[in-house]
């Protein structure tokens, strides 16, 4: 994988930013798109822009055929058995709020106990608190070892014959930290319970199979991967989807209309209601022929080489202090002593560096790091060792910068 040559696929990058060519270190946020993904959302547009299950025309049937060819890219991207298992949604924090208020609300009640960990990010941690209140169910966490990671041991200790859902991030947006998801469901699973997984920050960058995972549902967002924003994907096999409501009704999503009773269609239709995401989800498609071509093996490699030039090199710098295990995704979070991280992310601005400050959609791991926010770094397939040294320079100017004030 060569990503010098990759990123001139991405135009983006190719600009300058106050002065100096553009770092990008915050595809965590979100990830920039390549020419392949913006052409094809392009062309579905000045082509066949149609609405999709409707009608015979021809652009409608090539906006259908689009849509569908899109959902089962994603089906293979992910492992999955069917197509039927595959709901386009908004994102990542649309998927959860649906597993919370539908499986949530027809199998968790007062007594019963939701597990999750302190390091989720809020969109996987508010939808069960708003559960756990609405039925009575108590909500209770892994704790996290020193380094950020969650010892087997005590998830064993956490989950009971109580507990009806397991949640859990498979890769931390802050600490990098990658979760034992498989051995996790083991343990759910043993008890009764299901396996719910945050894969915002996996599906982009290491290859998922969901059947390898054993994992009951699986979340994630179509812009952090090379797709367009508003496009997302929720996993769930099929028996437990199969018997669930859904969360929102209206047209694209029934079968029969009658004044007092409606009936749904069927899988996986029936979670979207009202015209559907076409360009996103076409894009999405698009994204992952991309990153298909590339190799996800190849990418996991890519991100793990930097993250470990990036540790080795962040470390040397005095007075700096980086959160995380070691073992890690491409993540780097880190506080540079007496200076404030948005201060950090505003000198490193003016060098066109863009790195994310502030707590990350994690209050409660902020909480457990003992810090209000921090700066972060997180890394793609385009990036390179020369961004990882921006980065350094950057950070050693601004060091000596803020060491002048004080
Ligand atoms: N879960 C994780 C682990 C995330 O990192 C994010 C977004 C979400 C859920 C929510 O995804 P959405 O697409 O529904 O918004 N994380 C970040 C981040 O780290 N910086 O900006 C957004």
């Amino acid at each position: 994988m060569n990503a010098v040559e990759l990123r001139k696929q991405f135009p983006i990058l190719n600009q300058q930013v106050n002065g100096n060519d553009l770092v990008y270190l915050d595809s965590a946020a979100t990830s920039q798109k390549p020419l392949a993904v913006i052409e094809k959302v392009e062309d579905y547009y000045r082509r066949y822009n149609s609405n999709v299950h409707r009608g015979v025309h021809t652009l409608g049937t090539l906006a259908t055929d689009g849509y569908e060819g899109a959902r089962d890219k994603v089906r293979s991207f992910i492992g999955a058995n069917s197509t039927e298992e595959i709901i386009f949604l908004r994102g990542t924090t649309t998927a959860l709020n649906v597993i919370a208020q539908s499986y949530g609300a027809a199998n968790v009640s007062e007594g019963d106990e939701i597990v999750l960990t302190p390091m989720e990010h809020h969109s996987n941690i508010i939808p069960w608190q708003q559960l756990a209140k609405a039925t009575g169910a108590t909500l209770k966490y892994i704790p996290l070892q020193e380094d950020g990671t969650i010892d087997l041991q005590d998830a064993e200790e956490t989950i009971t014959d109580k507990t009806k859902i397991v949640t859990m991030m498979h890769v931390s947006n802050v600490l990098g930290t990658i979760n034992p998801i498989k051995e996790v469901a083991e343990i759910a699973h043993r008890h009764g319970a299901v396996m719910v997984v945050d894969g915002a920050q996996s599906a982009p960058h290491v290859k998922i199979d969901v059947q390898e995972l054993n994992c009951d549902f699986f979340a994630f967002s179509g812009h952090k991967m090379l797709a367009p924003t508003g496009i997302g994907v929720l996993f769930g096999k099929k028996e437990l989807l199969e018997k669930m409501e859904p969360v929102e009704f209206g047209g694209e999503m029934i079968d029969f209309v009658g004044l007092y009773e409606s009936t749904w269609k069927e899988l996986p239709w029936k979670f979207e209601g009202g015209t559907p995401i076409i360009a996103g989800a076409i894009g999405l498609g698009a994204a992952i022929d991309f990153l298909q071509e590339v190799g996800l093996e190849n990418i996991e490699k890519h991100e793990h080489d930097l993250a470990t030039y990036a540790l080795e090199q962040l470390s040397e710098i005095d007075g700096i202090s980086i959160y995380g295990p070691k073992h890690r995704a491409g993540v780097v979070t880190f506080n540079l002593d007496d200076v404030h991280p948005h201060d950090v992310a505003t000198v490193l601005d003016a060098d066109g560096i863009a790195v994310r400050a502030g707590h990350h959609c994690a209050q409660p791991l902020m909480k457990w790091l003992n810090v209000t926010a921090t700066a972060r770094a997180s890394f793609y397939l385009y990036n390179t060792k020369e961004d990882v040294d921006r980065l350094v320079t950057g950070l050693v100017k601004t060091k000596e910068y803020f060491g002048d004030v004080f």
